[in-house]
């Protein structure tokens, strides 16, 4: 099992799609382990985002993810980090392909509707920097005994 951290990003939340693009990471079979509502501190988000912190468009992205509340999540399953990723498409919407939810939710770079970890050493990095180990819970649900065979 992996875990992988996720973000519904202000635009997400402001255009109202949380409830749909969760359904599409539950009906993959993905376990919520974690999930929280907060406004992000900037400084939080200045670290998320500190690999991007030469890139022009690093300003715009922390003042955009600190623009609104956002719901941040942790998401169990078998290759969840790529499975998730794959689920979301493409960073541009333009790009994307139909099917992923930001080809079939978005238009934009900046407005992608999600944050995913894009590897096990981010995941590990991003699950510690948005959550205390005491937030996340390990459990099973009846239905996870017909979503991966033994
Ligand atoms: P992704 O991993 O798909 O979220 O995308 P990247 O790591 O390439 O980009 C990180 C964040 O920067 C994404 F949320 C999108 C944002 N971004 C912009 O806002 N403008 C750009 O020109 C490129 C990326």
């Amino acid at each position: 099992m992996e875990r992988t951290l996720i973000i519904f990003k202000p635009d997400a939340m402001h255009r109202m799609l949380v409830g749909r693009i969760l359904s599409r990471f539950e009906d993959k079979g993905l376990r919520v382990v974690g999930m929280k509502l907060q406004q992000s501190p900037r400084a939080q988000v200045e670290k998320h985002y500190e690999v991007h912190k030469a890139r022009p468009f690093y300003n715009d992205l922390v003042s955009f993810m600190t623009s609104a509340p956002v719901i941040v999540a942790v998401l169990e399953g078998p290759s969840a980090i790529a499975v998730v990723r794959n689920l979301l498409g493409a960073t541009n919407g333009i790009e994307a392909a139909p099917g992923t939810i930001r080809g079939d939710f978005g238009l934009d770079k900046q407005f992608n509707l999600v944050h995913a970890s894009d590897g096990a050493e981010t995941a590990k990095a991003e699950i510690e920097l948005f959550f205390k180990a005491d937030e996340l819970v390990q459990y099973k649900r009846a239905g996870d005994a017909w979503i991966v065979s033994a």
